[in-house]
């Protein structure tokens, strides 16, 4: 069973748009495209817009987001209660915070998390080059802090106290595929976080996806976790393949590399000794204002059918 949530916000990144995501996603076929590989699936619609706020020291929409994210980490819950995949359309990567949040506190912290990305998205206020929010997920998962005083530092905790208040991202547990656009401090972190493991376009070109995913096989194993999220950010494809995002970096995933990728997670899902379950995923940044013919949505919508099963033959 999967339940599609749209999440049409998007302002908290540098370049409005992507609110009109989900409805890009939607007419690229995706739910038929799940359907047809024999999964159920159901589309609650979008939530609302996202409404702007002041800015906070350089930060934007803070507000907007802290007001957006209960209700979507709400939905979130329901769908996971219900026993679905949650399939959650951004939208701009800062929702993260409310659908991963619910995810920790369903399977109370016991959670691996795959952010198959161009950017580390771990930034804090105080990292952050550009206060972008969008940049800050997974700081705020683990329940960093924000390294400032003042302001932005009462909105970070009140954030960080309203939405990922008890069952933190356990920082072992994060694994990111696909960088090549990091910032200082984020390398910093994922430098002196023992465990975690990234990979990035570099390690790709020189060892190749399978030998890069066998790689996270084995480290999700060692984790211990029964439970994975993936995060699917587009920016991770090339910007030749996928244009419609608001910071595409060049040197990203082939189209043969992207559903290489995807086909082998289904392989590890699928193995009679997996130890992990998929119990949610995400498909953000995509813009459509930006994006030439919808083919960032488009194969958006194939990389999802790939990690569902879909194949050439049909079989494993
Ligand atoms: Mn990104």
């Amino acid at each position: 069973m999967i339940e599609i949530i749209g999440a049409p916000f998007d302002l908290c990144g540098p370049q409005q748009g992507s609110r009109l995501g989900p409805p890009a996603l939607r007419l690229a076929g995706l739910a038929p495209v799940l359907s047809k590989l024999g999964l159920v699936v159901t589309d609650h619609g979008d939530l609302p817009t996202g409404v702007e706020s002041p800015n906070l020291q350089g930060m934007l929409n803070f507000d907007s987001l802290i007001g957006y994210l209960p209700e979507l980490k709400n939905r979130t819950a329901q769908a996971l209660d219900r026993g679905a995949i949650p399939l959650v359309l951004g939208g701009g990567h800062e929702l993260a915070m409310g659908y991963i949040s619910a995810a920790l506190a369903k399977f109370d912290g016991d959670l691996a998390l795959l952010w198959i990305d161009a950017h580390a998205d771990a930034n804090t206020p105080k990292t952050s080059p550009s206060g972008n929010i969008h940049g800050m997920p997974i700081a705020a998962l683990q329940g960093l802090t924000s390294g400032v005083e003042g302001l932005v530092d009462k909105q970070w905790q009140r954030f960080l106290d309203e939405v990922v208040p008890t069952t933190r991202m356990r920082p072992e547990r994060c694994a990111w595929y696909g960088l090549r656009d990091v910032d200082p401090g984020e390398r910093d972190l994922i430098r002196r976080t023992p465990g975690d493991l990234a990979i990035t376009m570099q390690d790709v070109d020189r060892r190749g996806v399978v030998e890069t995913m066998r790689e996270f096989n084995r480290w999700i194993r060692n984790t211990g976790a029964k439970y994975l999220w993936i995060s699917f950010d587009v920016d991770v494809l090339d910007p030749i393949l996928a244009p419609g995002t608001g910071t595409a970096v060049r040197g990203g995933l082939s189209y043969r590399e992207g559903h290489l990728l995807a086909e082998m997670i289904r392989e590890f899902l699928d193995a009679p000794d997996c130890a992990f379950e998929l119990v949610g995923l995400d498909v953000v940044e995509v813009n459509p204002l930006i994006d030439s013919h919808n083919e960032t949505a488009k194969m958006a919508v194939e990389w999802v059918g790939s990690l569902f099963g879909k194949s050439i033959l049909g079989v494993h």
